[in-house]
């Protein structure tokens, strides 16, 4: 779904209005210092397009931003999130694939809402999304009890949440109702999730994969049903024919947060959760997800290198950047012989 070239539009986001532990926006800032981009350009073969800047959006926030509709900084995170979706378009509609750092989760309204319409335009396609996180953030803003917007974005890309009035942007890049449809919409590494989340998840027939179905299926078995879940929505003509995951996958996104990853492997997160992915099944899910040739932008987000309990040089943030950098690493073709 690519022209070849290996174009890498690279968008940073030192964004953190959606949620609430400060230091997720230096991320990008890090993730860079720790070599990505070199390992992007020289060890991968990318042509990187990047403005070499961590957007922050600071002009375009709101002095004041109350909650609003049980919603914190609903103003920053919608000023925020409309020109990183603006970002990604601009990379996507030229064919290029997309790396967006964050930043915190709710970042993914911008990223994806503009690679949807890019994929729209560019190939009259439908984009899927598989969400790798310990938690659905599929909340909406009435189910919420934290008020943070990260917890929320499955909702709003999918329409189950009402994007009027905060969202209201969002309209306009929606196809039929939603940015993403929830039959595309597809959890890895989910074990976190808010009762009315598991209500919303059943409600709308979302495929997930929990760490118990990981447990008792193992990595490379759900992620294979992953893929076919998503393959079989595009092509049910050849579903059964070997291989035929890889010919029939659509346009594919890829949404990490680095809490799916156990903490033994990421503590440096604003929200970690015991019984977590390891590193290789974190990596495995992005090497599958890359073998396959229809990936065409990710998220790699709440990366917190001053997580309550860290600083940027202590072991934990170290070992949390250098996990972030593997994924994107192994998503971008590095386990590739
Ligand atoms: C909870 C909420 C969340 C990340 C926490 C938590 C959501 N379901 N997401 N940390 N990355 O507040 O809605
Ligand atoms: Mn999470
Ligand atoms: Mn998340
Ligand atoms: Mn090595």
């Amino acid at each position: 779904y690519l022209p070849s070239g290996n174009q890498l539009g690279l968008v940073s986001v030192g964004f953190s209005g959606g949620q609430r532990k400060p230091g997720v926006e230096v991320a990008p800032d890090f993730l860079v210092k720790a070599g990505l981009l070199d390992d992007l350009r020289e060890a991968l073969g990318y042509t990187l397009h990047y403005d070499n800047t961590i957007h922050t959006y600071a002009e375009d926030l709101p002095k004041e931003d109350p909650p609003q509709l049980n919603m914190r900084n609903p103003l920053s995170v919608s000023a925020a999130t409309k020109k990183i979706s603006s970002q990604v378009y601009s990379h996507a509609k030229e064919g290029r694939l997309t790396l967006t750092l964050g930043g915190d989760h709710s970042i993914a309204i911008g990223s994806i809402s503009g690679a949807a319409r890019a994929i729209r335009e560019r190939l009259n396609r439908s984009l899927n999304v598989i969400w790798v996180d310990a938690h659905a953030d599929i909340n909406t803003p009435e189910t919420s009890t934290s008020g943070s917007i990260h917890g929320m974005p499955c909702a709003f890309l999918t329409g189950i949440a009402n994007p009027d009035p905060i969202f209201s942007w969002l309209k306009d890049l929606m196809h039929e109702g939603s940015a993403i449809e929830a039959k595309r919409l597809v959890y890895i590494g989910l074990r976190d999730v808010d009762i009315p989340e598991k209500k919303i998840l059943r409600d709308n027939n979302i495929k997930a994969f929990s760490m118990h179905d990981i447990d008792r299926w193992g990595i490379g078995h759900c992620v294979e049903l992953a893929l076919e879940h998503l393959a079989g929505l595009d092509r049910p003509d050849i579903k059964g024919v070997k291989g035929y995951i890889y010919e029939g996958l659509g346009p594919t996104y890829l949404s990490f947060d680095v809490d799916a990853l156990d903490p033994m492997w990421a503590p440096s997160t604003g929200t970690p959760v015991r019984g977590g992915l390891t590193l290789r099944e974190g990596d495995f899910i992005c090497e599958c997800v890359h073998a396959t040739g229809a990936l065409v932008g990710m998220d790699l987000v709440e990366v917190n290198p001053i997580a309550p309990g860290y600083t940027a040089d202590s072991p934990g943030a170290e070992a949390t950047i250098r996990a972030g950098c593997s994924l994107i690493r192994c998503a971008l073709g590095e386990s590739l012989l």
